[in-house]
């Protein structure tokens, strides 16, 4: 009853729409309606009563909502299943425990606080309340198990995808998974894997975006930035994740089942903020100074050494630092 009365809302956007339509449309009394409204209100949802005129539903406000995300991901397969914490301590580490108890595939875990959330390495990520993305998404594609890295560039190019169409702002990516405004770290990814010789059992994908954080802590406002940082506005969300799992959705379908990985890679090449930069490879205590030259098919960065020898640097395997700043 509460998706139908808010789809409803939604549905006449910025207009007032009365108890009573509500209620003939819905076959339960004006009360009810006025009870979901308030209850609907307690969520965080900015609606306008008006006597006689009716509710009206106020957009500019910023929840992440888990029955607005049914309700926009209804047309789609990913975010059936959706588990929403108000505060937990890592997206990836609860899909993990979802995915080894059977989770199915485009299982969507989203917090609005995570209090560990979990970089690469056993790097810290910093995940305020209320101020961005840190969601998780099970993953169980017909894939080898030296193919999963080619997720996160999925992630990234649908991501980048996302906040452009969304703000309008050049969202570049830094091989392999970094996204960057403005020379600066908007969100990061986070690939995990179960498999055994030859088969993936599930796939965890994590992604962190700092939406609307208006602050970040001494030791990341260096590296750090945020979309409402870069536009000065309050973006939305859950809009943002919608975005999202549909791009997600329709490059990962193409890449599992056509084993097409082009449009994916379209997008990672343009918007590469990696691509003609000089780069440090550093591999576990070995630092070697290259130039990126391009990201071949299967998504690996193709780069040149100070001594002209060409070589293919794997995901994983290293980390990829600009030389002239973060990027
Ligand atoms: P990463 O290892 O590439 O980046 C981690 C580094 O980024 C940190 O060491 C710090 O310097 C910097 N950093 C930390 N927090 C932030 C932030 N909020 N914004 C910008 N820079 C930051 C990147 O790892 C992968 C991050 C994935 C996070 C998601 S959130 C949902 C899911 N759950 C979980 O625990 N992790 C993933």
């Amino acid at each position: 009853m509460k998706l139908k009365v808010l789809s409803m809302l939604k549905e006449h956007k910025d207009q007032y729409i009365s108890g009573e339509v509500i209620s003939n449309e819905l076959g339960v009394s004006r009360t009810a309606i006025w009870k979901v409204i308030n209850n609907l209100k307690k969520d965080g949802y900015v609606i306008e009563s008006v006597s006689r005129r009716g509710y009206k539903l106020v957009e500019d406000f910023d929840i992440i909502s888990k029955d607005e995300l049914l309700i926009d991901l209804k047309h789609f397969d990913f975010g059936k299943d959706i588990y929403y914490f108000d505060s937990i301590g890592s997206t990836n580490d609860y899909a993990k425990k979802v995915a080894a108890e059977g989770g199915c595939e485009g299982t969507i875990v989203i917090a609005d606080e995570q209090t560990s959330g979990r970089g690469r390495r056993g790097r810290e990520w910093v995940s305020e309340k209320g101020v961005g993305i840190w969601m998780s998404m099970i993953l169980r594609p017909d894939i080898e198990p030296n193919e999963a890295a080619k997720i996160t560039q999925i992630v990234a190019a649908a991501m980048a995808s996302a906040i452009e169409t969304k703000t309008d702002l050049a969202t570049y990516i830094k091989w392999p998974n970094d996204l960057i405004l403005e020379s600066k770290k908007v969100g990061g990814i986070l690939t995990e894997m179960s498999a055994e010789l030859g088969e993936i059992n599930y796939i965890v994908v994590g992604m962190g975006i700092n939406v609307n954080s208006e602050r970040f802590d001494d030791d990341i406002k260096h590296v750090a930035t945020s979309i409402k940082g870069i536009l000065g506005e309050t973006v939305s969300r859950t809009d943002l994740i919608v975005e999202f799992v549909k791009n997600f959705e329709y490059l990962y379908k193409d890449f599992v089942e056509s084993k097409n990985l082009e449009k994916t890679l379209r997008i990672c090449r343009d918007q590469s903020a990696t691509i003609g930069k000089e780069v440090d490879i550093i591999h576990r205590d070995q630092k070697r100074r290259a130039k990126a030259l391009d990201i071949n098919d299967d998504g690996e960065l193709i780069v040149r050494y100070e001594n002209g020898e060409e070589g293919v640097v794997f995901f994983g395997e290293v980390s990829v630092r600009g030389v002239n700043g973060y990027i």
